[in-house]
């Protein structure tokens, strides 16, 4: 990669054993069911998270369209984070298409809903009111620092969900990175989920692609809604290709881009005009913040960066001078070192010298 981008993990390219096997990959007619590269990442990725079925969605947000659709008539309502990406980044999709109302609730540091909180959320039946089909949760959680969340948290919502009868969605876009966190296997942190949806090619850097994994019944549901949002594809073997060297390659590295968002994270709380909470540096991703008296403004630094450094970055949330910095596969421990003589030269005026290559 051409600069330090540290805006997202969406910005990964495709690694070369990725597009050797999309030059090559077997296809097919998917919207037949018979592109053999899609249903094997498909029975790779029910298997891999201890589900009966998997569906290739085109996106993150397609997958959990998708999947509150499955879950929910029109004026159903869902129980989320109102820092949710569903909530918030999702152009409010389930509403326009599906009729679904969202019941937020605010996410705590830790990425989790109060159990209370939730259990109040829940409609009684009541005409006046909606009924309560669904609960959603996201983990690792981007509105929060990318916070993992526990199994046995998930468990306490899922049985909840189970006592009022509702369904429990897990946005796992980062699910991989959670379980990189817990050290565990995937299929313990979807073990109570009815359905989840987790990203291809995001920390797993493949070019496009997500995948549903719930029971057969949900997945039928699922695939026909998929069919009408126009997201029935035709040789999508050669995504899905990327996407199954992904799940070989990447998962076993994230703790790399952990450790890296440490270091940078430290790096940072130890120069001045940096506000930054350590304790929420878990994952690949956290925020941090100019203080008022800095020596440079958000806008003037991100110039900086990518004029003089070649470091990508924007602040995030349009609060002006709260940053989001987020490691992936193309993050070097160099890099990280460049980042931080970078940082420390525009706030202080002094560099330790690290060359660029
Ligand atoms: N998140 C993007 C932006 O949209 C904010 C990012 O840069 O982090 N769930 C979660 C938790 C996500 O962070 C994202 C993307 C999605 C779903 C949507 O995935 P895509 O972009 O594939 O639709």
């Amino acid at each position: 990669m051409q600069f330090i981008d540290l805006r997202s993990d969406t910005v990964t390219q495709p690694t070369p054993e990725m597009r050797q096997a999309m030059a090559y990959a077997l296809v097919g007619d998917d919207v037949y069911g018979e592109d053999p590269t899609v249903n094997a990442l498909q029975d790779r990725a029910a298997a891999l998270f201890g589900k009966e079925a998997g569906l290739f969605v085109a996106s993150g947000t397609m997958g959990n369209l998708v999947s509150v659709l499955a879950h929910c008539g029109r004026s159903d309502e869902m129980i989320l984070g109102k820092q949710s990406h569903i909530f918030r980044y999702e152009v409010g999709s389930a509403a326009a298409y599906g009729g679904v109302h969202p019941n937020t609730l605010e996410v705590r540091r830790d990425g989790t809903l109060d159990l209370d909180a939730i259990r109040a959320a829940i409609r009684p039946v009541d005409e006046h009111v909606p009924v309560t089909r669904l609960i959603c949760l996201e983990n690792t959680h981007g509105g929060v620092s990318g916070a993992p969340v526990s199994a046995g948290y998930i468990a306490q919502v899922g049985a909840i969900a189970r006592e009022h009868n509702l369904a429990l969605h897990i946005d796992g876009a980062r699910i991989f990175n959670a379980a990189a966190y817990f050290d565990i296997p995937v299929a313990e942190l979807c073990r109570d989920a009815d359905s989840l949806t987790f990203c291809l090619s995001k920390g797993l850097c493949a070019p496009v692609g997500s995948v549903i994994v719930g029971s057969h019944d949900f997945i039928r549901r699922a695939h026909k809604i998929r069919k009408s949002f126009g997201g029935g594809m035709r040789q999508a073997g050669i995504l899905a290709a990327a996407g199954l060297v992904a799940l070989d390659t990447m998962p076993q590295r994230l703790h790399e881009d952990h450790t890296n968002a440490r270091t940078l994270a430290e790096g940072l709380s130890r120069l001045p005009g940096i506000e930054i909470d350590l304790d929420t540096v878990q994952t690949n991703m956290f925020f941090f913040r100019l203080a008022d008296d800095a020596p440079i403004d958000a806008e003037t630094l991100t110039t900086r960066l990518r004029e003089e450094y070649d470091i990508l970055s924007f602040a995030y949330h349009r609060s002006g001078r709260s940053f989001r910095f987020v490691t992936h596969y193309w993050i070097t421990a160099d890099h990280i070192a460049r980042v931080l003589d970078a940082m420390r030269t525009l706030l202080v005026g002094t560099s330790v010298g690290i060359a660029a290559d």
